[in-house]
Parts: C-alpha cells; sequence; structure tokens
C-alpha cells in the first residue's frame, strides 16, 4: 500500500493568533517578542519578515531591520489553547497523529488515502476546517513519508499546500544544500562540504564509499537514503498521556530559598536523566508543592520546544516556583518536579537556539549519563547538591 503521510505547519504562529485576536494589526509588521538588549523575536508575520526579521533574532537587530514594527509580549497559554483546538481537528481527519511542537504534526494518511491525490485533497478539506474554526492559515506537505513531507510543508509557506511525489526527487530535492537533510547538522555538513559534496543531489551521486570517510558509515547510509527521498519512520502517536515525575518528601519542612532551589535542581536532573534514559523529550513541565499545612499546589508551563535538559527544566521549574506560587511563610514538606507532553526526542525540531551553551549542556548531559550508566547515579554529581557537612 502507499504510504500518505501529511505534514502541517500554522503559518506565523504566534503573531497569526495575535492578528486573529486583533484585526487592527492584519497587514502590518508584527513581532512576537521582548524589546531591548536582552530580547529576542519569537516570531513575526510575514509583514515582518519582508524586512529580513527572523525567529530567534536578538530584538535589537530586529528593532534596527524594522523600526516600525508592532510589538507584543506573546500570550504562551492563549497559544496552547489554540494548539489544542488545531489538534482536536487533526485528530479528526486521521487516526494516527503525531505533534511535533505547538504548531506542528505529522498525519499517516494510509489506507484513508489511496495516493497522494487523495491526499491533497484531504490536505485542502483540512486547511478549509482550521480557517474556518480557528480564522488561521496552515501549510501543509503531502508526500509517501515524513521527510519528504516535512520539506514540502515549507516550500509554499505562508498557506502552502504541496505534494512531494517520489518522482520529484531529483528536480526538487537534489538542488538543495546538504543540511536541509535531517540529521545533518552544522558539523556533518562541512565535513560533506570538505569534501566536496555540497547538495543532496552530490550526496545521492556519490558511491557510499566517498561519504564513509567523509562522515563514518552510519550518517553515510542514513544521509545516502534520505537523499534518494527514502524515509521508514512510522508516524507515531504521541505521547501525551505519558509523564514523568520525580518528588521527594522532608522530614523537616525546607525553609531555605537555596535549599528548596537545591532542591529543584535534584529533581530536574533525576526526571532529564529518565527522559534521556527513554530517549524521550518533553514539553510541559510541572511542579508540585505541598507545605506544612498539607495545602497541595501544582503548577505547569508549555516550553515552545521539548527538552531532555535538566538546565531548561530547572528555569521552568524555578520560574514557575517563584512567579506562581505564594508560600505566605510556610515550609516546604514535599516538592516535585516532572514533564508531560511527550515525544520521542529523535523527531523532536532541531533546537531552536542551537547556541553553544545548549550544546555544551547537551554534551555535558551525554558525558554524564554514560558515567552514571557504568558508576550509578552517585558518581557524578553537581557541586552545588554536595552536602556542606
Ligand atoms: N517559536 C519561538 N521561538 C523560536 C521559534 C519559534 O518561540 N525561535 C514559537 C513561535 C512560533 C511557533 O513557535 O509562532 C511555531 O514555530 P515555527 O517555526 O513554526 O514558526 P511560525 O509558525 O511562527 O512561522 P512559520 O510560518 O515559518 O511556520
Ligand atoms: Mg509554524
Amino acid at each position: 500500500m502507499q504510504r500518505v503521510v501529511l505534514h502541517l505547519d500554522m503559518d506565523a504562529f504566534y503573531a497569526a493568533v495575535e492578528v486573529r485576536e486583533d484585526p487592527e494589526l492584519a497587514g502590518r509588521p508584527l513581532i512576537i517578542g521582548h524589546r531591548g538588549r536582552r530580547g529576542v523575536v519569537a516570531t513575526c508575520s510575514y509583514e515582518a519578515r519582508a524586512f529580513g526579521v527572523r525567529s530567534a533574532m536578538p530584538s535589537l537587530t530586529a528593532e534596527r531591520l524594522c523600526p516600525d514594527a508592532i510589538w507584543l509580549p506573546g500570550r504562551m497559554e492563549l497559544y496552547v489553547e489554540v494548539s489544542r483546538r488545531i489538534r482536536r481537528l487533526l485528530d479528526d481527519a486521521a487516526p494516527v497523529v503525531e505533534p511535533l511542537s505547538i504548531d506542528e504534526a505529522f498525519l499517516d494518511l494510509t489506507g484513508h488515502a489511496a495516493g497522494l491525490a487523495e491526499g491533497a485533497a484531504l490536505a485542502r478539506a483540512l486547511k478549509d476546517r482550521i480557517r474556518a474554526q480557528e480564522r488561521l492559515t496552515a501549510s501543509v506537505g503531502v508526500a509517501p513519508n515524513k521527510f519528504l513531507a516535512k520539506l514540502a510543508s515549507d516550500m509554499e509557506k505562508p498557506d502552502g499546500l504541496v505534494v512531494f511525489p517520489i518522482e520529484d526527487v531529483p528536480t526538487r530535492l537534489w538542488p538543495l544544500p546538504v543540511r536541509r537533510l535531517w540529521g545533518v547538522g552544522p558539523k556533518s555538513a562541512e565535513k560533506l562540504e570538505r569534501g566536496g559534496i555540497r547538495t543532496v543531489g552530490d550526496i545521492a551521486r556519490a558511491p557510499g564509499s566517498a561519504l564513509v570517510p567523509l562522515v563514518g558509515p552510519a550518517l553515510a547510509a542514513h544521509v545516502h537514503r534520505l537523499a534518494h527521498g527514502e524515509d521508514r519512520r512510522p508516524v507515531e502517536r504521541g505521547l501525551e498521556a505519558k509523564s514523568i515525575s520525580e518528588e521527594r518528601t522532608y522530614v523537616e519542612d525546607l525553609t531555605d530559598r537555596d535549599e528548596i532551589d537545591r532542591a529543584l535542581l535534584a529533581r530536574a536532573r533525576g526526571v532529564a536523566r529518565e527522559l534521556r534514559r527513554q530517549g524521550l523529550a518533553a514539553r510541559t513541565i510541572h511542579i508540585k508543592v505541598r507545605t506544612g499545612d498539607f495545602t497541595t499546589a501544582t503548577r505547569a508551563l508549555t516550553l515552545p520546544d521539548p527538552t531532555d535538559l535538566a538546565d531548561t527544566i530547572l528555569d521552568a521549574a524555578r520560574a514557575l516556583f517563584r512567579e506562581r506560587i505564594d508560600l505566605q511563610g510556610r515550609g516546604v514538606r514535599l516538592l516535585g518536579v516532572g514533564v508531560s507532553g511527550i515525544l520521542p526526542a529523535e523527531s523532536a525540531p532541531a533546537p531552536l537556539f542551537p547556541d553553544a551553551v545548549a550544546e555544551r549542556s547537551r554534551r555535558l548531559a551525554r558525558a554524564e549519563d554514560a558515567v552514571s550508566d557504568r558508576l550509578g547515579t552517585r558518581a557524578l554529581t553537581r557541586a552545588r547538591l554536595l552536602r556542606r557537612d
């Protein structure tokens, strides 16, 4: 049976939601983010993109490129709610939906649509439903697999609908640079380019033996398959129902701010380690706080992207504790950190801020995992977690 995979990604998601809420904003350059030296752009309207403004750009650069833009700080809770409603439309359209981020998902239409043409008709209907119900536009790709469907959805943004049959691989995939291949990061791209391999077509035409010395046998085989438009990854149901958490009850209530902070760090590390052990990443971070008088509070926030890093989980847990918990002088009897909105880590999109700090945390986390696997979880810890006595 011919596989039919659909990838859908909302257009300028946060900005589009804001425009819908305030029609005065329509047609104007709109930036979601905080202005100033420390701010970054979360996203912007296509009108702002015409000035060169992009996601993850420092706000100062964006202000220079587009001085007349309107800035809004963003309302995560609203975007999460819209995302959930769109998710329900997706669930109605296909038996298997794999969410990738707040505004993106794969749908498996195999068996539902006989071929790509029927898949395109379903995609059109889905876009119409999203427009009618949410007054928002989505871009959609329809292809025989995930890799081509995701490429296709990006080709005619905004409001795009692109069908990418395998026959189009030589004309539409081969001219693209090698880093467009899933799994080829900046480092592998550089290694390939040093070997004279610049485009996907160069990979497709190269004999396997030419790629192996550049990137090793595993990546060589992987990119060779992708360059021919082959990708067998199944569309997998999200793991939303799943959650991972860790909590501790204390004999004596914690009252010291620093002690509480260290407890958050220890729990965040445990949760992150478990995520990595299972090859998962999570988008929603929870904390649970029970005070000495047995009142329990839980708070949660959703990140734009899934993570499996203790530092990211800790930042969110700290923010929740600081901004959404009022101890009113009581001590902490129980403290927990948990995650939900779980996805397979490999399906997580490339990091939004592929900066040196995140990359270092990731390398450190892998090294920590390797040591703990061999010597037990107590072998390596953070200096802050060592007892003082
Ligand atoms: N986002 C963010 N920070 C980033 C990138 C994205 O906060 N560096 C948030 C804002 C986006 C949303 O995630 O609206 C979805 O991300 P996309 O990459 O899909 O970007 P958009 O939907 O905004 O635009 P596009 O039309 O290119 O998909
Ligand atoms: Mg989007």
